[in-house]
């Protein structure tokens, strides 16, 4: 193990023992870590079902059941590679966005200058922009990957500007993502209107409807990932998979990928340099399952995977 790892599932069964990520340490200690874990129970942005604040606990827990040293499909040995810790929650004021916003960017800026790469829980999918203003301040506009059902670039809801629907066109106004090297992906529903989608093409990004991914497969994120070009965010909204599969989400559609096309597109991200990456919009109150939250934690283990296919191999 090259620094901080999970305990070892072989020794202590991973049912036991307090939940964090992946039964990493929990610690706020930067020095060598390579990714950090944090929650981000945050859920005053949403436009539809709120609860996603209880999902940072959930996906804790979703995570046990991983058995987390080496990913098959990667064929990386992760802690071999990278030191990792769950840092535990950023602090937020629920009912007061901007000033979640500033608590919530405060602790990534910390990450960040640390070196290390932040993989957040949310959360509603109004934490990105905290996210991202964090990211943006240490390493400056970068790509935006997005898998999600919609692609959050509305303008306002209600009047209001920082929604969970209007947080990817505040992130492009505020510099902190390249709309050129970015790609919106999984897009599906009805709309407000015939121009939704077009208005985030007219952005700058690149925006890749669900129906239109579905027939293009790998091929159009390892696009993505190329037209990217450099440091990347990674953002993934659970809503992006199929309610059938991910139930426990705030606003959920119809008719998307199972879990194993989502698995399988999300590891298609593999080259991508990542600075940064979350998981948002699971609710767990409607997660009687536990499928989603079980989901949610398989997802930032992918990408955690995939940040150490990035590393150098430091196996003896
Ligand atoms: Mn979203």
């Amino acid at each position: 193990m090259k620094g901080y790892g999970p305990a070892d599932p072989l020794q202590t069964p991973r049912f036991a023992g307090i939940s964090t990520f992946l039964r990493l340490p929990h610690t706020t200690h930067l020095d060598g870590v390579d990714v950090a874990f944090v929650g981000l129970p945050f859920d005053t942005g949403v436009s539809f079902r709120a609860g996603a604040r209880f999902g940072p606990k959930a996906i804790r827990e979703g995570s046990l059941s991983i058995r987390p040293d080496y990913n098959m499909a990667q064929r990386v040995a992760l802690f071999e590679r990278l030191s990792a810790i769950d840092y535990g929650d950023a602090p937020v004021v629920p009912g007061f966005t901007d000033r979640s916003y500033d608590k919530m960017a405060a602790a990534l800026c910390t990450v960040h200058e640390a070196g290390a790469v932040p993989i957040g829980f949310g959360g509603d999918h109004s934490v990105l922009l905290a996210e991202l203003r964090a990211a943006a301040a240490t390493h400056g506009p970068v790509a935006l990957i997005q898998f999600d059902a919609h692609s959050d670039t509305w303008d306002e809801y209600f009047g209001e500007k920082f929604t969970h629907g209007t947080v990817v066109r505040r992130a492009t106004e505020e510099g902190l993502i390249d709309a050129a090297r970015s790609t919106l992906m999984g897009m599906r529903g009805g709309l407000y209107g015939p121009g939704d989608l077009d208005d985030a093409r007219a952005l700058g990004f690149t925006v890749i409807p669900w129906d239109d991914l579905a027939q293009l497969g790998t091929g159009a994120v390892a696009a993505a990932v190329e037209r990217a070009g450099g440091k990347a965010f990674l953002t993934f909204d659970i809503d992006f998979v199929d309610p059938a599969f991910a139930p426990g989400t705030g606003t959920p559609e119809c008719g998307g990928p199972s879990s194993m096309q989502a698995l399988a597109l999300l590891r298609a991200c593999r080259g991508l340099h990542i600075v940064g990456a979350d998981v948002v919009e699971v609710l767990p109150d409607l997660d009687s399952s536990h499928l989603t939250a079980t989901l949610a934690a398989t997802v930032a283990w992918e990408i955690l995977s995939l940040v150490a296919v990035t590393m150098p191999d430091g196996a003896v």
